[in-house]
């Protein structure tokens, strides 16, 4: 059975508690759960893996393949913007990975323009809240069956 790992990066866990305007009311449990449904709709395993720490994400990349995932959908959050571990990381394994974020992060302050793992991930989908994990993971859908024909 085909397998996807969704990761959520540090502060995610505060979803839908603070911050309303900007990340909505939506909880990292709704969505979750949202990805579940689907993913068990189209016959796939899905796990998540929420970490505030680094290395922990780090690791799980690094595990994954040998988890058995074969996509990786994943929100480094604050990471996006600064973590070579993380960049590394994802350059390092051949499981392939979906960039998503909830805000539209070119629309925020200048700092949050740059994302330093864009460059090794497949694509980025970015600005539809709770959307861009669900049309990353359609995607992922679609990559499924396109190597299944
Ligand atoms: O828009 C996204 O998904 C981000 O990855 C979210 C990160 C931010 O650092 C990125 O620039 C864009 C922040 C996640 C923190 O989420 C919170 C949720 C509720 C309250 C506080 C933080």
């Amino acid at each position: 059975m085909k397998k996807v790992l969704v990761l959520h990066g540090p502060n995610l866990n505060l979803l839908g508690t603070r911050e309303p305007e900007i990340y909505g009311r939506t909880t990292l449990a709704d969505i979750n759960q949202r990805l579940a449904e689907r993913a068990q709709k189209a016959g796939i395993a899905i796990d998540f893996l929420q970490s505030n720490h680094e290395g922990v994400l780090v690791d799980a990349i690094q595990q994954a393949a040998g988890n058995g995932c074969n996509f990786i959908i994943l929100n480094a959050a604050a990471f996006t913007h600064y973590s070579i571990a993380i960049r590394d990381a994802i350059a390092a394994v051949t499981v392939p990975v979906i960039e998503v974020h909830l805000s539209n992060i070119y629309q925020r302050e200048e700092f949050r323009h740059h994302s330093v793992i864009s460059p090794v991930v497949q694509g980025q989908i970015c600005g539809f809240g709770m959307d861009s994990y669900m049309a990353a993971l359609g995607i992922v859908i679609r990559r499924f069956e396109e190597a299944a024909k």
